[in-house]
């Protein structure tokens, strides 16, 4: 498309932040450190996890680019940035998170394939940009439709980047049109993320957000949209991003056996220790984020100093001072709640954080129950060792 370019190679990436831990190199994939994801409700961009599969794309002329909307439309449009800017703008704050966020964890019972991710491949924006359910007006497509006239079910966003997996091609996903069309689902053509117009790393110049949903489908560097019968055919719908049960492996997998992952489960992490953290016996301060799929609400934290046999409940919040309430509609229904409880610690100990959301679902208690070959869902409980020791090692 005009006026957006993808490199082939990874000369031209974007600079980044210096505390970002590197799981690969090229294509780039990075997170923050534990206890700076939790120092700021809002993650900053610089410390926004980067979750790419291919050299990151550039622009050359913003004036000329334009995303084509088409597929089974009466009439097919170019849209440019303007026509976009002169919808009314909304900002969603919404967490994104990566269905291989926890990998590393779930890798250490069995071996799974993907890129390792400790337990911040997620973080929490302020989304900027113009409804989808707004844009599908522009071409004719009423809010709440199920199908379009000619059949349109889905609606498929590509963007340019080049991806090994789609052997040279772009990255595509797709969401029923239904979500799409539905004001309420939220879902962004996004060209702000916390107030400033998107950066490279994250999908500039206009990317989809869509929460509640695994990352995978918050298509970056949008390029075009198209309104389709059938689900996206892309590898990251049909051949990666699927969860199987735990007897499925590289011999027996048969990946139409199963839907592309949509929602993500409810999941919640401890942020203020690492696997394995030293300190002093008494008081401890166990924080960290909890977060589900669909706009349910986390009802509970519960947090165990004695390897998950006994729990107390943890605070949580979204906003400082303001008591959090799941589902009320003060609170933001698409984003993470931090959660923080103070306990006592006398002797080594494994701490254990788990979850409820609104709709009672829980977390898994062991990986084992839902490794899956991909690596993907890791929402069991989260352990961390504490050795306690006089000094603070
Ligand atoms: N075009 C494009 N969009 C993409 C991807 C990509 O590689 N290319 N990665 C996806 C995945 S798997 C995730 S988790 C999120 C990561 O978004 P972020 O890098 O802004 O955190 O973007 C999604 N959108
Ligand atoms: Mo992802």
């Amino acid at each position: 498309m005009p006026g957006l370019i993808a490199p082939s190679d990874y000369s031209q990436e974007p600079p980044r932040h210096p505390c970002l831990r590197i799981n690969a190199k090229e294509p780039f994939n990075a997170e923050p450190p534990r206890s700076v994801l939790i120092s700021s409700y809002v993650t900053p961009v610089d410390f926004f996890y980067k979750r790419n599969h291919g050299p990151i794309p550039l622009v050359d002329n913003i004036e000329r680019y334009s995303v084509s909307l088409n597929g089974l439309i009466e009439n097919p449009k170019e849209l440019f940035m303007k026509d976009i800017r002169m919808l009314p703008k909304y900002n969603v704050t919404a967490t994104l998170q990566c269905a291989g966020n926890r990998r590393t964890a779930m890798s250490k019972t069995r071996t799974v394939k993907g890129v390792g991710w400790d337990v911040s491949a997620l973080g929490n924006a302020v989304w900027g940009g113009a409804k989808l359910a707004d844009v599908l007006e522009l071409v004719g497509i009423p809010k709440f439709s199920y199908s379009t006239q000619k059949g349109g079910k889905h609606v498929e966003f590509v963007s340019i980047d080049r991806c090994k997996e789609e052997n040279g091609g772009p990255y595509k996903a797709s969401i029923p049109l239904d979500q799409a069309s539905n004001p309420e689902a939220d879902v962004l053509l996004a060209y702000e993320m916390n107030g400033e117009p998107l950066n490279r790393d994250h999908g500039y110049p206009l990317r989809v957000v869509v929460p509640g949903v695994i990352g995978a489908r918050s298509v970056k560097w949008l390029d075009s949209i198209s309104i389709i019968a059938e689900e996206c055919q892309g590898f990251f719908m049909q051949k990666d991003y699927k969860m199987f049960p735990p007897s499925i492996n590289w011999d027996n997998i048969d990946w139409s056996t199963r839907r592309p992952q949509m929602d993500f489960p409810v999941q919640c992490v401890i942020c203020s220790l690492e696997d394995v953290d030293h300190i002093k016996p008494g008081k401890v301060t166990v924080s960290g984020y909890a977060v589900s799929g669909g706009g349910r609400g986390i009802e509970r934290v519960d947090v165990s100093v004695d390897g998950g046999k006994t729990f107390v409940e943890a605070t949580r919040y979204q906003k400082i001072g303001a008591p959090y309430v799941a589902d009320s509609p003060s609170s933001h229904k698409w984003a993470w709640v931090f959660f923080e409880v103070t306990v006592d610690v006398r002797q080594n100990t494994e701490i254990v954080a788990k979850a409820v959301d609104s709709a009672a679902n829980v977390q898994p208690e062991k990986v084992e129950d839902v490794w899956n070959l991909r690596g993907i869902l890791n929402t069991s409980w989260h352990r961390v060792q504490v050795r306690v020791g006089r000094s603070n090692i």
